[in-house]
Parts: C-alpha cells; structure tokens; sequence
C-alpha cells in the first residue's frame, strides 16, 4: 500500500487542518516540508504548477486542496468521519464557510503591520517583505476578497459571539456531539489568531470556544514521519497512479478523455496545471501529466473553487 505524504509548512493555517485530519482519524504518515513562499520546485515537480499549501501525495497521485484531501482521507479510513451521514451538506457549507470567510477575516487582522511584525520578529526585513510580495502575487488575478482590516476587525466579534453561543448551548462539536471537517475548518482561521501575540487577545472572551479549540488540539496530527523532497519525487516516479474507475466520466463541460486541458483555482494561487483529462466526476477532475523528475502523475482537483480549460492545440 502507498504511503500519505503530505507536503506542509508549520505555521499554515490550511495545513494544519489538514494535519487534523490526520489526527482524528488516527492515520500515519510521511511529512515532507515545503517553502512557504515561491518557488517550490520540488512541490511543482509533483503538482505541474499548484503552489498552495498544503498537497497529499500517495504514490504517483497528488491532491490539491483540503477540500478533496478530506474526501481522500475519508476513503482511506471512514471513522470517525469528516462528512457524518446524513450531514454531508451541512458539514460541507459550514466548511466552507470557515476556510473562506472566516479565513479572510484571519488573515486580514493578521497581516496588520504590527501583527506581521510580530509574526516575524526577529526576522530580516527582508524575509518579510518577500512574504508580502510573495502573497500579492498569490492573490492576482483571483476572485477572493478580503475584508479591510477594520472592517474585519469590527466584524469578527459577531462571528466570534455566534460560535461561543452556539458551542455554549449545543454540544462540544459544530454539528453536535460529534467533530467533523465544519469544526476543523472553522478551527485553522482561528489557531492562525491564536499563534501570534498581537491579536491572539480576540480570543479571549470565548471561554467556550477555547474549551472547544482545546478539543480539537487534542487531536493531534496523527504519527508522522519526515521525509525529504526528493524521496517524495522518487516515490511518484516508481509508482504507477491509482487505476481510475471505468465508470462515472461526467464532463458537465462537454470534454472527452484525453483532452490537452488547464485546470486552476479560480479565487486565488491561480496558476494553471496542465495535463489530459483522465477523469471527471460529480467533485472530481483528474488529469495525467508526465513530469522530467516526477514521471508520470495524476493530479486530482475538487471542482468546487476550480475551473478546467481546454488547450487549443
Ligand atoms: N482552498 C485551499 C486553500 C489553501 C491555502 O490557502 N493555503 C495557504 C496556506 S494556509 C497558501 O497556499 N498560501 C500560499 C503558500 O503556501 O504558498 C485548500 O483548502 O487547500
């Protein structure tokens, strides 16, 4: 069986709901660290040009996005599951809704100049000005909006309030008794605040949010296992990626196997990946590219968020 290799950075918000995911599901894994700025070559090797943090790998399949990640990891182990039966949607919207929302609101109280440098102090200025050229390009051309700061920070007590009522009055989860991907996605916007001193104080007056971010901490990450770039590369060339199924081709866009097509996200880190379309489902879109270092892969994309575009030839 392959291996879970996830390529990560620590102080990632998007990672660390994903290192959650891991932890819940009690899952081991291989853990190879990436830049967290451009450019990545060895994470390029395996995705064709997808740059956002972070990616699971297993053997020559690469998956972009949390989104997809956690339907990738329910498959591998069901229970406890991300995507309770018969909550499937809710817990999907209200995932979503913490990874853009609430994300942007994070990130838009935390890249304050004080509070950026208080999360590099110490640093060279000159590290923090490639962050902030770095993440301007990562948002050109996108369709995400981010709150003004003040706007962020005016709103972000009613978000806040909502949540402590709610976890105050209906059980230690989001959906309930039990964690799902709602309470991990609503949780890494919020560990993001919590990680630096400069506003990690909007979070003080939540005592029932901090018993439920304490919960979720208590995950954990699951056994993980360093592992360099370059045996990640090594592992996607020797292998041979999962034999996709024969059935269930929905190209709602009128595509066929074997099309040249570009796939990207539409909102932000919008640089194409292109490939042939192997595959499409309902959430799904697949497509093969051959790689000088990485051999043959097949990278896999949500659809949500993505949009696919065929190459003229
Ligand atoms: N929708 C994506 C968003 C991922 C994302 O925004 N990740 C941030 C880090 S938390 C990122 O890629 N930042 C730029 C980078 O790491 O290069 C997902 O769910 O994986």
């Amino acid at each position: 069986m392959n291996e879970l290799i996830l390529h990560h950075y620590p102080q990632s918000p998007f990672a660390e709901k994903a290192r959650l995911m891991l932890g819940l599901k009690g899952l081991s894994w291989h853990s190879v660290l990436i830049p967290p700025v451009m450019p990545k070559p060895d994470l390029i090797a395996l995705t064709g040009g997808y740059r956002r943090t972070p990616v699971l790998q297993i053997g020559g399949d690469i998956y972009c996005d949390t989104a997809l990640i956690a339907h990738r990891l329910e498959r591998e182990k069901a229970v406890p599951a991300l995507f309770p039966e018969g909550q499937e949607a809710i817990a999907a919207a209200l995932a979503q809704f913490g990874d853009q929302l609430l994300f942007q609101h994070s990130i838009a109280i935390n890249f304050q100049p004080h509070a950026l440098q208080a999360r590099f102090s110490g640093m060279p200025e000159e590290v923090v000005k490639g962050f902030l050229r770095d993440r301007q390009a990562l948002f050109a051309n996108g369709t995400a909006s981010r709150p003004e700061p003040e706007v962020a920070l005016a709103q972000w007590p009613v978000l806040m309030q909502r949540l402590e009522t709610q976890l105050d009055r209906n059980g230690e989860y989001l959906l309930g008794d039990e964690p799902s991907i709602a309470d991990l996605a609503w949780y890494h916007p919020l560990w993001f605040m919590a990680a630096n001193a400069a506003v990690s104080v909007l979070l003080e007056d939540y005592p029932a949010i901090r018993a439920w971010m304490a919960r979720i901490n208590d995950f954990g990450a699951g056994a993980s296992v360093r592992m360099e770039p370059e045996e990640a590369i090594r592992i996607a060339r020797e292998a041979t990626p999962e034999a996709l199924p024969e059935q269930g081709f929905v190209s709602s866009a009128g595509l066929r196997l074997g099309d040249p097509v570009a796939v990207c996200a539409v909102d932000y880190g919008c640089d194409p990946v292109n490939g042939s379309l192997v595959h499409e489902e309902q959430d799904e879109i697949v497509i093969a590219r051959d790689d000088p270092r990485a051999g043959r892969v097949h990278v896999h994309f949500p659809r949500v968020g993505y949009r696919v575009d065929v190459l003229k030839s």
